[in-house]
């Protein structure tokens, strides 16, 4: 089954929008494999945000996301990575559809509340960054055979 890293940014945390984001996740019949609230050391921002280190915003975005705890998880189901983008919603909240987390809850793009990988490469290369082993559970739901 597919597996997607997504992660509440601080901003997300403060508001308390932690179980509303899992919610929306658990209701479309994803399943949660591992899921911690933590504070980011600079260090593995840097490492998360690689991708971005020539972009004026990096220096910004590590700022803001080792500014507070984030709650960092790991989702499975068919074609996860691509439908818990399509409900984040676009980069830039005020272009991000209704429905969507962003569209939602965001109004500016440093601070727009969740991440989640853009593609197959970073789904295993931010799983194996945020989480060790021993943190995912790989198990079964009794929906699973409703949902699939
Ligand atoms: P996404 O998070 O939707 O994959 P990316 O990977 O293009 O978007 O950008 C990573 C993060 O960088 C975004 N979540 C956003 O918080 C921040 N970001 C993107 N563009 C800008 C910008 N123009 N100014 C400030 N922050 C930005």
């Amino acid at each position: 089954m597919e597996k997607t890293f997504i992660m509440v940014k601080p901003d997300g945390v403060q508001r308390g929008l932690i179980g509303e984001i899992i919610s929306r996740f658990e209701r479309k019949g994803f399943r949660m494999e591992s899921g911690k609230l933590m504070t980011v050391s600079t260090e593995l921002a840097e490492k998360h945000y690689a991708e971005h280190k020539e972009k004026p915003f990096f220096g910004e975005l590590v700022n803001f996301i080792t500014s507070g705890p984030v709650f960092a998880m790991v989702w499975a189901g068919e074609d996860v990575i691509a439908t818990a983008r399509q409900m984040m919603g676009k980069t830039n909240p005020s272009e991000a559809a209704p429905g969507t987390i962003r569209g939602d809850y965001g109004l500016t793009v440093g601070k727009n509340i969740v991440h989640g990988s853009d593609s197959p490469e970073s789904a295993e290369r931010e799983i194996q960054l945020w989480f060790n082993e021993e943190e995912l559970s790989s198990y079964e739901k009794t929906i699973d055979s409703w949902i699939y």
